[in-house]
């Protein structure tokens, strides 16, 4: 009789209709994928089962051995998400994903590949291009076993691969007035983690011992501010839209579905940037019995009946140039840098003729900022490029443009307090 070892890999593989393809390896080691193994055993002539443990590596005040559990948990976590998925489309075929775990993945360094691949991944994070990040940081930062926080990445994921995101990242916060397109990223990606799990509780644990750690009610905390531009905001209407725990201003219990559908559909192809704007009015054109009890639940966050994907009625974030080749817009530091509420202004306009244009932006108040722009086609929705050279005043570009409609996105990289620019197309 031989003696074997069973050997588990920590992956996930279905082929086909419904399908996925998750791999968690140790970024710190040359990607190798996590194991584990059985002891020794004999098998014998008759069937036998065996029943194996992957154990914490927990020894009561620290971790004393290999945290073997750690990769299945994550599977576990992404497992629940792709269930989830699945209950709104059973056809669905989930690209590679590769999660990078690593009990070297510290929150420091600032997640270039070298660093990467030494640990230094910053924080829990989706890099856009098919790969998980997670912290493993004993004593200061684990999310192996932080659902929420595996899930809400996953959402990430999601976004990139099934509906579209344009967030332009950055850091952020509790009381952030946030660019749109962060604001419904970031709250896109908790309600998830709420709703694949049905548990609002969104827990990180983090500190000695992992003993420590920070939680919110994604469905009912107070928002530390409320509108469109809030984080918190969009992860309370979303989790509300989804659940059927009637509460406050929520009577709707949507289920997941036409949120997937609105997600997988008209956000990835709407003519704006991605925002609750966009969001909500896709879900209303499916949905359009239901617009009493989602103004209800819009209006409880502080935001007016979405009558566009552009917010026109609450939000002066675009100018649409309409027939001339000029506009004015201004942007504002006020609520911060960067990825703030109003650093950014976005411009509609529309190209009759194909051939080579140039596109200015000037500030017309001053001279201590340095303007950037990018540039959008909307159908298909396509990024052309980006100008932003450090020259003060004003930026200039070159894009040969096809007729369409596009999109500007112009921004001051100096932050100034209140700058105002003119924008030319010729
Ligand atoms: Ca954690
Ligand atoms: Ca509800
Ligand atoms: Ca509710
Ligand atoms: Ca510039």
């Amino acid at each position: 009789m031989q003696n074997v070892r069973i050997c588990v890999y920590a992956k996930l593989e279905k082929s086909g209709i419904g399908g996925y393809d998750v791999e968690v390896v140790d970024n710190t080691n040359n990607d190798a994928v996590y194991t584990m193994q059985s002891s020794l055993f004999n098998i014998g002539e008759d069937s036998t089962r065996r029943n194996l443990n992957a154990s914490s590596g927990w020894g009561g005040y620290g971790y004393s051995s290999a945290r073997v559990s750690a990769p299945f948990a994550i599977l576990d976590s992404i497992y629940q998400a792709i269930k989830k998925v699945k209950s709104a489309d059973s056809n669905v075929i989930f690209p590679k994903l590769k999660v990078n775990w690593s009990v070297r993945n510290v929150p420091s360094g600032g997640g270039s590949e070298g660093e990467l691949r030494d640990g230094l991944i910053l924080t829990s994070h989706y890099n856009g291009d098919g790969n998980l990040y997670i912290l493993g940081d004993e004593n200061s930062d684990t999310d192996e076993f932080d659902n929420h926080i595996i899930i809400h990445e996953w959402g990430h994921y999601f976004e990139d691969k099934f509906s579209r995101s344009d967030s332009i990242g950055g850091s952020h916060g509790e009381g952030d007035k946030l660019d749109i397109r962060v604001a419904f990223g970031e709250g896109w990606g908790n309600a998830w983690s709420a709703i694949a799990t049905d548990d609002p509780i969104y827990f990180d644990t983090q500190g000695f011992m992992q003993s420590d750690g920070f939680y919110m009610n994604i469905e009912s905390e107070n928002s530390a501010v409320k509108g469109f531009f809030s984080e918190d905001s969009i992860q309370h209407i979303l989790y509300d839209l989804y659940d059927s725990h009637n509460d406050g201003a929520d009577r709707l219990s949507l289920g997941f579905k036409p949120i997937y559908n609105t997600l997988v559909r008209f956000q990835k192809n709407t003519k704006a940037f991605t925002s609750i704007f966009t969001f909500i009015t896709g879900l209303q054109e499916e949905n359009p019995s239901k617009q009493d009890k989602i103004n209800a639940i819009l209006n409880s966050e502080d935001i007016k009946p979405i009558v566009d994907i552009y917010g026109s009625s609450q939000s002066n974030l675009y100018s649409n140039m309409g027939d001339s080749s000029t506009s004015t817009i201004c942007t504002s530091g006020e609520n911060g840098r960067f990825n703030k509420l109003e650093n950014h202004k976005y411009i509609r306009f529309y190209i009759d003729a194909s051939k080579n244009y140039i596109i200015s932006v000037v500030q017309n108040n001053g001279s201590m900022s340095d303007p950037d722009f990018g540039v959008y086609r909307t159908s298909p929705f396509l990024h052309l490029g980006d100008s932003d050279s450090t020259t003060y005043k004003r930026e200039i570009g070159r894009y040969i443009l096809d007729s369409g409609d596009y999109l500007l996105d112009i921004s001051d990289y100096n932050g100034q307090n209140y700058a105002c620019f003119d924008i030319n197309i010729n």
